[in-house]
């Protein structure tokens, strides 16, 4: 049994998302952010940068337990060991990689600093606009792509969906509205559906 080291954020609702659509048995132990649970030592051994989500597989490489942070480390990891999320056509693995990277990189960054800024008591107008248009313009990127594939690897559902998605659910919190990106926006309602995607965001409900 997978242990998942998580809270409901937009980068910890990815990890039950993914086990569920691998089929993988996991167990959830939610950590408070608000209580600074993701900077006790404890934690701290799972993910020295203290920032959820970390898993702890009991039977990784050789048969000995393995800690995993950072979510698309984590994901990609699951991906390579269990049937599902990693596509099978090289070339579509490479796509996966980079749209894995173009969340961790960019759209992951990007709109959690366009909602801070947007949310703090000190409001920053220059700070707001910049990360709200770089929220938007990325945006348009997965627009571009969705406009000539179904999924962010190709024509595969992929662990690159599943990264992406836990952003785009909630793309107000950046400033982001969906109807200027019908495409995104279709993308997100079919993965929004899938059983496993509500049986991963009720896990952490
Ligand atoms: N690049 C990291 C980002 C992780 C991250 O920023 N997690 C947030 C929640 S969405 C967190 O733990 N925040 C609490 C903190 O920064 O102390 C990943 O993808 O796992």
């Amino acid at each position: 049994m997978i242990d998942v080291y998580t809270a409901n954020t937009p980068n910890g609702v990815k990890v039950p998302i993914a086990l569920e659509e691998l089929g993988v048995p996991y167990r959830v132990h939610r950590i408070n952010l608000g209580a600074n649970e993701q900077k006790r030592p404890d934690f701290l051994r799972l993910n020295p940068n203290g920032r959820i989500p970390a898993i702890v597989d009991p039977d990784g490489p050789g048969g000995a337990p393995v800690s995993v942070f950072e979510s698309g480390a984590i994901l990609w990891y699951l991906a390579e060991k269990f049937p599902g999320l990693m596509p099978g056509d090289q070339v579509e693995r490479i796509r996966a990689l980079e749209y894995t990277f173009f969340q961790v990189g960019g759209i992951g960054p990007m709109f959690g600093q366009a909602g801070w800024f947007a949310r703090h008591s000190e409001q920053v107008p220059l700070a707001i606009d910049r990360y709200q248009a770089e929220a938007n313009r990325l945006t348009a990127v997965l627009e571009a792509r969705l406009q000539t594939v179904p999924w962010l690897a190709g024509q595969s559902y992929s662990v690159a969906d599943v990264m992406n998605f836990g952003w785009l659910r909630a793309p107000e919190y950046a400033g982001v509205r969906l109807e200027r990106y019908p495409s995104v926006q279709g993308w997100v309602k079919r993965i929004a559906t899938r059983s496993a995607v509500l049986r991963g965001l009720q896990a952490i409900a």
